[in-house]
This record gives structure tokens, C-alpha cells and sequence, in this order.
């Protein structure tokens, strides 16, 4: 048996419930083959594939917490330290009730390979609670996150991990676990990023995943003979990333038409306006039905939906698998030329599989999507010099990232004979260097 063949048989065995982390697994381990057959002496005589598969550690703990009646609840927190090679860890925290190991060893994973992509010196990490912050008060959301900090306090560091946000993490909740951190420690560091302009936060982050999306999609488009100008485009989620990526497509002259929620879903034929997404959904925390209100030519539809709207250009920005076979199906029926995963994980591998079996153009969410942390990296770069950069510097050093990643993970699947397949381009990318770096720091 190869020696990919024999680790994914293992992963799956020993990871039987997670069937996230295993699909995260199965997509990198198919894509680096060339690679891992190439050197598997070396690779297996280090235990190279075993220890790349395997968190560095998990940390599991209790997060008690308050409501506004008085009663008590109890959640599970966590923080998945994955792999730290090439710097400390570093990746969001996740506020969901999905939230279980599987899905936290998925983007852990996934984090190791996406923060080799940006070229800075970050390691991949995942943390988050099954904690749900809708229809949460804000000092409900305050205690919570109080308790949870006050536990993860002990395992991170500006040199060891420093988390961010994630899906149900924002701006909001990163100032109240910085605010606890500060108090139990009594120390200013740069433990998390994200951060609001007025304590250490950096210009262009809220904004840097949706606009990195757009940067990377604009430059494969661009090498493919093709342009986001007047454009049709579909995009899912209605958060952080779905947000700013409606915004820079907009600027760069495209129309996206549609956005969802996790309850329902808007067409805008007038393309979607960002202030009532903003207002909508940053400053009243509500529903898509109140975006309906305010844009009446709009249409809301309760479930599921985006996917069957004619387009050119798909963007789920949402969360892990809410596209499927029948969806690209639905997507290539309407004429779409591209998906591009602004979420991690947002397609399955049977629908990936399709959609470039069919031509689109393809890129995984680990390179597309890797403009946030990139920016998280470039914040931590900032405070550690105590300077703040200008929102020119910062999105200039944005594009030229995620410019750079359009050619790496083209350069690396043409290296390979597999030119377009931006999937394999970016697993072998991403893992080339994570793999020199642990062979280079010896077997532990
Ligand atoms: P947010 O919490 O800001 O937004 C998530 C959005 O997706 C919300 O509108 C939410 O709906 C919606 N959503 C969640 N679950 C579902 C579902 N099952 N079906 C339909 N809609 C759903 O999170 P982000 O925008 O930060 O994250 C979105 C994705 O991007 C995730 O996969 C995340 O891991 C990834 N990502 C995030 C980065 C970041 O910097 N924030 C960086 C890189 C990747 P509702 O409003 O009802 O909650
Ligand atoms: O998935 C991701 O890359 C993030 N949620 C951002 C992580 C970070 O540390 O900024």
C-alpha cells in the first residue's frame, strides 16, 4: 500500500466520527501524492505524514456561564493547537453550536496549509465553543466570553497562539476576551488579533478575507483570459466574509445579486447593498428579512437557495459543505464560469470533483480565503513594533499577497502536470514548506 494510502486508511479508522476533519484529510493527502512519492523514503523514515495528521495537542475545557435571568449554563471550549513549524500557532475561534472536535481539527488542519500559503511565519491552530450567540444579550455574550477566557488564558501567547475570530467571533467578542486576558495577566500582548483600531487592531482587517477573496479571484480570472467586470456573481453567507467580499466585487465592477443566512436567503436584483447588509446584520444582529424591508425590488426566500440563481461567478462564504453535487449541478446549468471558496471547506469533495471535471475554474477556500489571517499576521507584525500601518500599506501588502498565492498554487499544479487545478496546487504549495520545516526540526 503507498504510503498516502496507508495514513488516510488510519486517519479514518481513528477518526470515525469526525467526518469533517476526514474529508480535510482525503482532499490535502490525494493532492500531495506526486510529492509524497517522490521522497517517501524520506518522508516515512520521519513519520512525516503521521505527525502532520495528528494535533500537536487538544485542549478541552468547561466554559460556565451566566444568563440575564440568573440561570447557569454549561458549554465545552476548546483550542486545537495543530502543528507549529513555521510560527505560533495561530487561527480563529469558532462560536457555534456545531462545534465539536471534528470540526475543529478540520480547520485546524486546513490552517496549517493556508498560513504556509501567505509566506508569513504563522502555524495553524483552531479553538471555539459550542457556545451560540444568536439572540444573546451583549453581557450574556460578555460573561461568556469572560469564562471562556478565563481558561484559554493559559495556553496562548504573542509567541505561542494567538487565536482570532471565526464564524459567531467578531469584533464584538474579541474585545471582551482581550479585555479579560488583560485583566488576569495584567499584560498588553498581542494574543489576539482582530482587535478594534482604538487597542491594537489593524486597518483592513474586518474587511481582509472578503477583499483577499477578491484579489485572488480577480488575478486567476486575470490569467485565465477572463475579468470580474459586469459580472453576475452569487455569493453565500451574510457575515465577515461574505460582506466585504460583496463590497470589492462591487468595486471592481461586478454585481453580486445574492447573500443567506443560516434561516434564508436574498435575491437583489439591483445587486446587494452593502450599508443594509452592514446595518442589518453588524448593528441589529437580525435576520435577512429585515434586509427585505429595507430594499423592497429585493426577494427573500426562507432555506436554502443561492445556488439557483443564474451567474458567472460563485462565492460561498458561508460555512463547511453548503454546496453540494446537485448544487453545482444547479450552478453549471446557469451558466457559471467559477467558484471560489471564500469559507473553509464550503464545498464537498464530490461536488469539487465535478466542477472541475466540468472546466470551471476552482480555487479552495485554504488559498482564497487566506487574506484574513494574513492581515492577523500583518496586525501581529504592527504590535510588535508598536506602530500602526495606513489602510493604503495594509491593503497594498493584501493584494500582493493573495496576488502571489494566485501564482504559487498555479505554479505549483503546472510544476506537476496538473496546470488549472488550483486544489492540488494549493495542497502541494502549502505543504511543501510545513514539510521542510519539520524535517528540519527533527522527529517529535
Ligand atoms: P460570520 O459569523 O461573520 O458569518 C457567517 C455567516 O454565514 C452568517 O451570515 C451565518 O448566518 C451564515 N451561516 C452560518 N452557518 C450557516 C448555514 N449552515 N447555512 C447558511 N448560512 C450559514 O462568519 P465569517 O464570515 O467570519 O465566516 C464565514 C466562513 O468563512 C467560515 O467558513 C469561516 O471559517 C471562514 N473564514 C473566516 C475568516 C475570517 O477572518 N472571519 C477567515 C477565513 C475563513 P447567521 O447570520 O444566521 O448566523
Ligand atoms: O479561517 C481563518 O483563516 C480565520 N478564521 C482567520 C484566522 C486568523 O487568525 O485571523
Amino acid at each position: 500500500m503507498s504510503y498516502v494510502d496507508e495514513i488516510l486508511a488510519s486517519v479514518k479508522t481513528k477518526n470515525a466520527g469526525e467526518p469533517e476533519f476526514i474529508q480535510a484529510v482525503t482532499e490535502v493527502l490525494e493532492s500531495i501524492r506526486p510529492v509524497v512519492d517522490a521522497h517517501e523514503e524520506e518522508y516515512r523514515a520521519a513519520a512525516l505524514l503521521e505527525r502532520m495528521v495528528e494535533p500537536d495537542r487538544i485542549i478541552t475545557f468547561r466554559v460556565p456561564w451566566q444568563d440575564d435571568e440568573g440561570k447557569w449554563h454549561m458549554q465545552r471550549g476548546y483550542r486545537v493547537q495543530f502543528n507549529n513549524a513555521i510560527g505560533p500557532y495561530k487561527g480563529g475561534l469558532r462560536f457555534h453550536p456545531s462545534v465539536y472536535p471534528g470540526i475543529l481539527k478540520f480547520l485546524g488542519f486546513e490552517q496549517v496549509f493556508k498560513n504556509s500559503l501567505t509566506t508569513l511565519p504563522i502555524g495553524g491552530a483552531k479553538g471555539g465553543s459550542d457556545f451560540d450567540p444568536h439572540g444573546k444579550s451583549d453581557a450574556e455574550v460578555m460573561r461568556f466570553c469572560q469564562s471562556f477566557m478565563t481558561e484559554l488564558y493559559k495556553y496562548i501567547g504573542e509567541n505561542i497562539d494567538v487565536p482570532a475570530g471565526d464564524i459567531g467571533v467578531g469584533g464584538r467578542e474579541v474585545g471582551y476576551l482581550y479585555g479579560q486576558y488583560k485583566r488576569i495577566t495584567n499584560s498588553y500582548e498581542s494574543i489576539l488579533t482582530g482587535k478594534g483600531m482604538s487597542f491594537g487592531g489593524s486597518l483592513i482587517r474586518p474587511e481582509a478575507t472578503g477583499y483577499g477573496l477578491i484579489y485572488c479571484t480577480n488575478e486567476i480570472l486575470k490569467m485565465n483570459g477572463q475579468s470580474l467586470e459586469g459580472k453576475t456573481c452569487v455569493v453565500s453567507g451574510a457575515g465577515n466574509v461574505a460582506t466585504y467580499a460583496i463590497e470589492k466585487l462591487q468595486q471592481l465592477g461586478a454585481k453580486p445579486v445574492t447573500c443567506c443566512d443560516s434561516t434564508g436567503w436574498i435575491y437583489d436584483p439591483d445587486g446587494i447593498d452593502v450599508d443594509t447588509l452592514i446595518e442589518v446584520k453588524q448593528v441589529m444582529r437580525a435576520r435577512l428579512t429585515e434586509y427585505k424591508k429595507r430594499r423592497p425590488n429585493a426577494e427573500y426566500h426562507e432555506g436554502k437557495g443561492v445556488w439557483t440563481v443564474k451567474c458567472d461567478y460563485a462565492f460561498p462564504c458561508a460555512t463547511q459543505n453548503e454546496l453540494d453535487v446537485e448544487d453545482a449541478k444547479a450552478l453549471i446549468a446557469n451558466g457559471c464560469k467559477g467558484v471560489f471558496e471564500g469559507a473553509n471547506m464550503p464545498t464537498t469533495l464530490e461536488a469539487t470533483k465535478y466542477i472541475q471535471e466540468q472546466g470551471l475554474l476552482f480555487t479552495p477556500g485554504k488559498a482564497s480565503n487566506a487574506g484574513g489571517v494574513a492581515v492577523s499576521a500583518l496586525e501581529m507584525s504592527q504590535n510588535a513594533e508598536r506602530l500602526s500601518w495606513t489602510r493604503e500599506e495594509v491593503d497594498k501588502m493584501l493584494l500582493r499577497i493573495m496576488t502571489d498565492i494566485a501564482h504559487t498554487i498555479s505554479d505549483a499544479a503546472e510544476k506537476y502536470g496538473q496546470k488549472g487545478n488550483y486544489v492540488v496546487g494549493a495542497n502541494i504549495a502549502g505543504f511543501e514548506k510545513v514539510a521542510d520545516a519539520m524535517l528540519s526540526q527533527g522527529v517529535y
